[in-house]
């Protein structure tokens, strides 16, 4: 089997080759909800189905659609990664991470990883973004396990302290001083929380939960990446509230907020 960081600059090389572009600035992972946003960033120059590049699988989930969409905006060519895969779609870690090394071999410097999340804080109301501070990865899994990486990307033993870049952290809140920052706990999924494991990630200090974004997190600074992190929260997490958790509010609380993803979106696209 080719190991995980050749399959990458192979799938990097299709992918300039599908799309007719040469290297990429920014990549931009669509979590749930996000891409109907992303559409305000203009119309694609580009769209590769991820299915013609080596090493993509599909996604499974509804709402998520796999293609690697090239997008000019704020002066910048951006990957637009659509259909994200989990790892509860019964995939490993270096299948999740493919989708983002894939970019950020084609040139991507910037990651931005988007995500819908349940909040733990009573005061962010679903609906709201907000930006990720750092990560509390409880997947029990690395995208790093396997044979190691290449010379050209130095040590597996990567430093995770600056992981959620603090200068694009400061970029975006000059833009958008409303956001609340958190710390995700990513979990494997699909089952959500129970109350008590949301009140031990609670007193851990994570105020969002979900199942995506640390791995691809990880492998992305790794292969030397400034990363950032937005989730949507879409519900308050279990125990929270009385409410129940369904995936449809999920999707839902996604396409209201559309245009305001969009909007910030733009904006983060320009300032960073
Ligand atoms: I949206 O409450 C969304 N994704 N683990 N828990 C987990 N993932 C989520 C949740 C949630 N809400």
């Amino acid at each position: 089997m080719t190991n995980s960081y050749e399959l990458a600059f192979q799938a990097a090389d299709e992918l300039r080759v599908r799309s007719g572009v040469d290297s990429y600035d920014l990549a931009i992972v669509l979590g749930s909800g996000w891409k109907e946003g992303a559409g305000a960033l203009g119309d694609p120059v580009a769209d590769v189905p991820s299915a013609t590049l080596r090493g993509f699988v599909a996604p499974t989930v509804e709402g998520h659609s796999g293609v690697i969409y090239t997008v000019r905006a704020g002066g910048k060519t951006i990957a637009l990664v659509s259909g994200r895969v989990h790892l509860y779609e019964g995939n490993t870690a270096a299948q999740v991470a493919h989708p983002v090394r894939t970019v950020i071999a084609a040139g991507a410097r910037t990651v931005i990883l988007t995500n819908a999340a349940g909040g733990l804080d009573p005061s962010v109301a679903p609906g709201s973004v907000v930006t990720i501070s750092d990560h509390i990865n409880l997947t029990a899994t690395s995208p790093l396990e396997g044979p190691p990486p290449p010379p050209s990307l130095g040590s597996r033993f990567v430093d995770l302290s600056d992981l959620y870049s603090r200068r694009l952290l400061e970029r975006v809140r000059e833009v958008a001083p409303t956001l609340s920052e958190g710390v995700y706990a990513g979990f494997r999924g699909p089952h959500y929380e129970t109350p008590a494991e949301i009140r031990m990630v609670g007193s851990w200090g994570a105020s969002l939960v979900g199942m995506s974004t640390v791995l691809e997190a990880i492998a992305a600074r790794h292969m030397g990446a400034e990363v950032l992190g937005l989730s949507l929260v879409t519900n308050y997490a279990a125990g929270v509230t009385d409410a129940p958790l369904n995936h449809l509010e999920v999707l839902e609380a996604g396409q209201s907020a559309a245009g305001t993803l969009g909007q910030l979106l733009a904006t983060v696209v320009s300032a960073l």
